[in-house]
């Protein structure tokens, strides 16, 4: 089901440029048409957005439909249960918690004679949350409205817009209209893929135009993502899901299995990988990934990724598969070993880190607190999960004195002269010229 490799070795190599490389390339006819959708729904807005909505997603779909009414999410509440409701607010309360800890301040310092310089820190006006439509609404991310939705809330913004594909009749499952509203969304668009990403980016007569988009998407979500970019402040682009398990002697190989497939049940490309310096552990991972797919609804899905971004890396030390776990700077990182904390040092890069046999990614998934939009595909090297920060700006702010300027003036003037820009010089020159006491 998933091949064993020792490391190091020229197989384990090859693997290891596989996973890593699997959302690299994209083909160029995928670019070329996610560049049409925007342009057409920069030039027409509302038109080209019910017009894409009904070719692909909604056939009756129509302008009146771009805004969910605060009607339709009351009646949402009316066909929710009730104990789903209650545990996503319960969900939104742990993640606000934690997320609370990520708010910055605005800093002031002084400096000597009267010199003030600092940092403003402000939240974005207008954020847009990009929720995938999980198989056409039957499978709700309700998990990634809170994720995406609620550092933007904890920052402050004022505005926030969420948009997602519709269903066939042009709605949203009611369970994302809860989760909108618990978390504090402002407005739901039913629009999904690309169109959606050109609506949040140039604004159209319905939607608003946003500041900050986020959230993860297929590859022309991404693609339009990554198009619209220096225009709107971006999270980072969504790859495929993964884990890195590490395991010693203690790990139960059931737990290492039933953690590996709940990665790979999520894509045919996500990507699952146990790294165990436990010599019989990858004989016993093996025949528990055996018994425990053969019962997931989706063992399709998850058989597939297993067999192309799916193996069990045999090291000699754990410090060794921490040198693999940081080489692969994994989405999830979880240490089933015995002593994680001890190991903790040794992790360089990871997305988000999971310690011990009862912490499953899965915690992290819906529920704990920490954000689950992560970096993908290797990006753990150098970004960080969504946060508070995705949502803020900064300005700087400098105030000087009479006297700290006259300190400083001949320093700006001799590197303005040094860079042949007279007019900086001047611009200091003429305020030493007209000081209240004395001249240069
Ligand atoms: N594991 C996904 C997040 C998620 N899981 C949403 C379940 N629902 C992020 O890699
Ligand atoms: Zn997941």
């Amino acid at each position: 089901m998933v091949p064993v490799l020792s490391y190091p070795s020229a197989e384990a190599e090859r693997f290891f440029s596989v996973v890593t490389g699997r959302q690299v390339a994209v083909d160029p006819e995928v670019e070329k048409g996610v560049q049409e959708i925007l342009e057409a729904v920069r030039r027409e807005g509302d038109d080209a957005l019910v017009r894409f909505t009904r070719r692909f997603d909604a056939p009756d779909f129509s302008s009146h439909q771009m805004t969910v009414p605060p009607e339709e999410i009351d009646r949402a509440y009316a066909v929710a249960d009730p104990s789903l409701v209650d545990v996503i607010r319960r969900a939104r309360d742990n993640i606000f918690a934690f997320h609370e800890h990520q708010k910055q301040s605005s800093w002031f310092i002084t400096r000597s004679n009267g010199c003030y310089m600092g940092q403003l820190v402000q939240p974005v006006a207008a954020a847009g949350l990009y929720v995938p439509g999980g198989q056409g609404g039957e499978t709700p991310l309700v998990s990634t409205v809170l994720m995406t939705a609620v550092p933007a809330v904890v920052a402050g913004v004022s505005d926030i817009a969420m948009v997602s594909p519709p269903r066939r009749d042009g709605s949203l499952n009611p369970y994302l209209l809860v989760a909108a509203r618990e978390a504090g969304v402002h407005r739901i668009h039913p629009i999904g893929s690309a169109w959606a990403v050109a609506a949040l980016a140039f604004g159209t007569q319905s939607v608003r135009a946003v500041d900050v988009l986020v959230g993860p998407g297929n590859i022309y979500v991404s693609v339009a993502k990554k198009l619209v970019a220096g225009r709107v402040g971006l999270d980072g682009l969504a790859g495929p899901s993964e884990v890195v398990v590490v395991a010693d002697h203690s790990a139960d190989p059931n737990f290492v299995a039933a953690d590996l497939l709940s990665q790979a049940e999520h894509d045919p490309m996500a990507s699952a990988v146990c790294i165990t310096d436990d010599t019989h552990m990858a004989e016993k991972v093996l025949a528990a990934l055996e018994t425990q797919t053969a019962e997931l609804a989706r063992q399709d899905i998850a058989r597939r990724a297993l067999a192309r971004y799916g193996a069990i890396v045999q090291t000699s030390t754990l410090e060794e598969a921490m040198v693999v776990a940081n080489r692969l700077a994994p989405e999830h990182l979880e240490l089933l070993v015995e002593d994680p904390w001890a190991l903790l040092p040794s992790v360089r890069h990871a997305g988000a880190v999971f310690m011990g046999a009862h912490t499953p990614e899965a915690l992290g998934d819906y529920f704990a607190g920490p954000n689950h939009v992560l970096p993908t595909s290797g990006t753990a090297r150098f970004a960080s999960a969504l946060s508070v920060e995705t949502f803020l700006k900064k300005t700087t702010l400098l105030a000087y004195s009479e006297k700290a300027f006259e300190r400083d003036a001949a320093a700006v003037m001799a590197l303005a002269s040094l860079e042949r820009l007279d007019a900086h010089a001047r611009s200091v020159q003429v305020r030493m010229a007209s000081r209240s006491h004395g001249r240069v």
